[in-house]
C-alpha cells in the first residue's frame, strides 16, 4: 500500500474527508456525430463500464444514422442535427444483445463507405470507493476491477462534479482538478491509496474519478464518488 500526505490544492487541504455517500452512479457519454461536419464520430472508439449510457450528438448539415453491425441499436434513418440518440449498456442489454468480447462496432449508413464508423466496448465495471475517510486519520482510497498489471489514476476536485469531457469520457469533476501518485493494480486488479487526513477543514465537499489506463490514450472510467469533510 502505497502512502501520500498533505495533498493540497488552491490553499486547502484534501482533508478530514467523510463519506457521505458511496455513488455507484453510471458514467455517460457523449460522442459527436459530423463534429464540425466531418464525416466521422468522435470520439470513434469509446470503452465504457457495463450500465453507461452513450449519448450521440448530431452536428454538421448532412443526415447522419447510428447503426450497430449486429443491429443491436439503431437510431433511424438519416436524419441532420439537432438530433440526440442514447443508448444504456446495461447488463440486460448486452445479454440480449451479444456480440463477441462485448464489443459493439456501429456505423453511419450513408457514409460508411468514407469511414464513418464507430465502436463501444462494454467492460465489466471499475468500482471506486473509499474507508476511514475522517478528519485527523489515514483514509484510503479503493480501486476494483482493473486489469491485473494496469495504471490506475485518480483525480479530485473541491470545485464541483462536472461535467468535464476527456478522451475516455465525462468526468465528474470540475476544474480545476488535481490527480493523486498513479496506482498499479495488482494481481486481483485491486489498488489502493492511503492519504493523511488532517484534522479540521470540515464543511468542504471534494469529488474523485478514477480511470484505468487501457493505452494509446485510451482510459476506462470508474464510477464518480462524492465525499463531504
Ligand atoms: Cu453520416
Amino acid at each position: 500500500m502505497r502512502t501520500t500526505s498533505l495533498l493540497r490544492f488552491g490553499g486547502l487541504l484534501f482533508a478530514g474527508l467523510l463519506l457521505s455517500s458511496v455513488a455507484s452512479a453510471q458514467n455517460n457519454h457523449t460522442v459527436q456525430v459530423a463534429p464540425n461536419g466531418r464525416l466521422e464520430f468522435s470520439p470513434k472508439d469509446m470503452h465504457i463500464n457495463m450500465g453507461d449510457t452513450i449519448t450521440w450528438v448530431w452536428n454538421g448539415s448532412m443526415s447522419h444514422n447510428v447503426h450497430a453491425d449486429s443491429n443491436a441499436f439503431l437510431s433511424g434513418n438519416p436524419v441532420v442535427a439537432p438530433h440526440t440518440y442514447s443508448v444504456t449498456f446495461d447488463a440486460a442489454f448486452v445479454a440480449a444483445n451479444p456480440v463477441p468480447n462485448d464489443l459493439y462496432t456501429y456505423r453511419c449508413d450513408p457514409h460508411q463507405i468514407f469511414g464513418m464508423v464507430g465502436s463501444i466496448h462494454v467492460m465489466s465495471p471499475r468500482v471506486l470507493s473509499v474507508t476511514n475517510f475522517t478528519a485527523g486519520q489515514l483514509g484510503t482510497i479503493h480501486f476494483n476491477g482493473a486489469n491485473p498489471g494496469a495504471t490506475l489514476i485518480i483525480g479530485y476536485s473541491t470545485a464541483g462534479n462536472g461535467p468535464f469531457d476527456v478522451s475516455m469520457g465525462t468526468l465528474s469533476l470540475s476544474p480545476p482538478f488535481f490527480q493523486l501518485p498513479p496506482m498499479v493494480a495488482d494481481a486481483n486488479g485491486h489498488a489502493m491509496l492511503s492519504v493523511n487526513l488532517p484534522a479540521g477543514l470540515a464543511g468542504a465537499t471534494a469529488y474523485l474519478h478514477g480511470a484505468e489506463l487501457l493505452g494509446g490514450g485510451a482510459g476506462i472510467l470508474t464510477n464518480p464518488l462524492t465525499v463531504t469533510l
